[in-house]
């Protein structure tokens, strides 16, 4: 049973719901750029028409109202908003304005990523986040929206997935740009963004009446085999906040989020990377630690991590057929939802709210016409027990599915779902999936 104030809700994000690339004076994204190359995405697919939310916002929020959720979490297309000349673009800001009013209509809180991936093509053109000036650009973009939605929106996040911005895309290179940067460089860029969040929380709080203000980042916890083992526990907490040159540090929590809630990169990153370290100054480090509202987070799967038979603090790999999603890295692993949250309350004591956690499978609509999901439901079910659980020895404000649609996913094109709704992306039609059933019972229960 969560309190009466625990938020209930439901998530998306502009370029994989929106469709309408060119309505409205919208310019290009790096994600058009990338899907222009169809062996960028496994099936080959776009996202020109996708839920085709830009049109049917209306319909989305009929739907989510009947979710019975509290509060809806969705993204703002930079390149929808601001034009290339980088100046504001009204038509572009009107749909957002008209889609927050329909859903305080209907008395669902909107909660706006600004920054979702879909980064203006012409801002990558000058460097994107290697360029000094992205954060001036960040900021005059966020001043611009929240300007707009002043009186609609209280409730931002800064950056979704800071570890896809830099590593998914610019290490693994499977993202949007696609474009490999040397460690120099990741540092570099890594720094940039996290001035764009500082920048952007100032922003807020000069032009939000009562904001809440968090940023989302992504993680995998290390999760004890044993629980009971102390030690181990301990080492899964190191393991987790790693930042190391060998590791995939990129891909990790404490490169950004020690200097946003700390107030400083890990010493490790300093003695590892002291030969290429951007310039950092003490300035710099006071803008990203700007006091946040709540830490967010997106969690669908964890690592399990053992002692060997020689004490040494070993990876646990998943036995042969372990529980797992139609996606390659997402393995059921319930307890990411234990222990994640409990570390990072450990380490940052801020408030937390899962921004998203949610299951891929091979939906399909069955013979009388209906989606049957028991995987999605099992899997929600699962992990929600593990936050309740979490939830009784710290702060945790809410929780998001990921997704309310099965949408654009990404390099992963159409052909992975997420949603609670099965889009049917021939026709456009939308059918909810008993899983939509269910959370709507959840969330009915307080997730009793
Ligand atoms: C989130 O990312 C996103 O915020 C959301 O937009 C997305 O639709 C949703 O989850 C479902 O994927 O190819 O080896 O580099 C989830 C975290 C990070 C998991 C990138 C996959 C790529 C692994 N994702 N990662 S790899």
């Amino acid at each position: 049973m969560f309190n009466k104030d625990f938020i209930f809700g439901v998530a998306t994000a502009s370029y994989q719901i929106e469709g309408s690339l060119d309505a409205d004076g919208r310019c290009k994204s790096i994600w058009d750029t990338f899907t222009e190359d169809k062996k960028n995405i496994i099936d080959g697919s776009d996202a020109k028409v996708c839920c085709d939310s830009y049109l049917k916002y209306k319909d989305d929020v009929k739907l989510i109202k009947e979710l019975g959720v509290d509060a809806y979490r969705f993204s703002i297309a930079w390149p929808r908003v601001i034009d290339e000349n980088n100046k504001p673009n009204k038509k572009g800001l009107r749909y957002y304005i008209n889609l927050c009013k329909e859903l305080i209509k209907k008395n669902i809180k909107p909660v706006v990523t600004l920054y979702h991936w879909d980064l203006p093509q012409w801002l990558e053109d000058k460097g994107g986040f290697l360029n000094d000036e992205i954060s001036n650009y960040f900021e005059y973009y966020v001043d611009v929206v929240t300007k707009a939605l002043d009186g609609l929106v209280t409730d931002y996040i800064t950056i979704n997935e800071p570890q896809c911005v830099i590593y998914t895309s610019h290490v693994a290179c499977v993202f949007a740009p696609g474009t490999k940067y040397s460690d120099k460089e990741i540092l570099k860029a890594v720094h940039n963004l996290l001035l764009c969040h500082g920048k952007a929380v100032k922003v807020i709080r000069r032009n939000v009446k009562n904001s809440t203000v968090g940023i989302a980042p992504c993680s995998r916890p290390a999760i004890p085999v044993d629980p009971n083992n102390e030690l181990l526990v301990q080492k899964c907490y190191e393991k987790y906040f790693e930042c190391k040159k060998e590791g995939e540090y990129a891909n990790l929590v404490s490169i950004y989020s020690d200097p946003i809630f700390l107030g400083d990169y890990p010493k490790s990153y300093y003695e590892d990377f002291k030969d290429i370290l951007p310039n950092i100054t003490k300035e710099d480090l006071e803008l990203i630690h700007q006091p946040l509202d709540f830490l967010y987070q997106n969690f669908y799967s964890g690592t399990y991590y053992n002692f060997d038979k020689d004490g040494n603090f070993k990876l646990e790999p998943f036995y042969p057929g372990f529980p797992v999603g139609n996606i390659d890295w997402l393995q059921v692993v319930p307890e990411a939802l234990y222990y994640g949250p409990k570390f990072l309350y450990q380490r940052y004591k801020t408030p937390i709210i899962i921004s998203e956690n949610g299951f891929c499978d091979n939906d399909f609509v069955s013979l009388d016409g209906k989606v049957h999901d028991p995987g999605r439901i099992d899997y929600l079910r699962r992990y929600l027990n593990e936050l309740e659980r979490v939830s009784k020895e710290i702060d945790v404000r809410g929780y998001f599915v990921w997704s309310l649609f099965d949408n654009f996913e990404w390099n992963s094109g159409l052909s992975k779902r997420f949603g609670l709704v099965y889009v049917d992306y021939k026709t456009g039609e939308r059918i909810k999936k008993d899983s939509f059933k269910e959370y709507k019972n959840i969330i009915k229960k307080r997730g009793e």
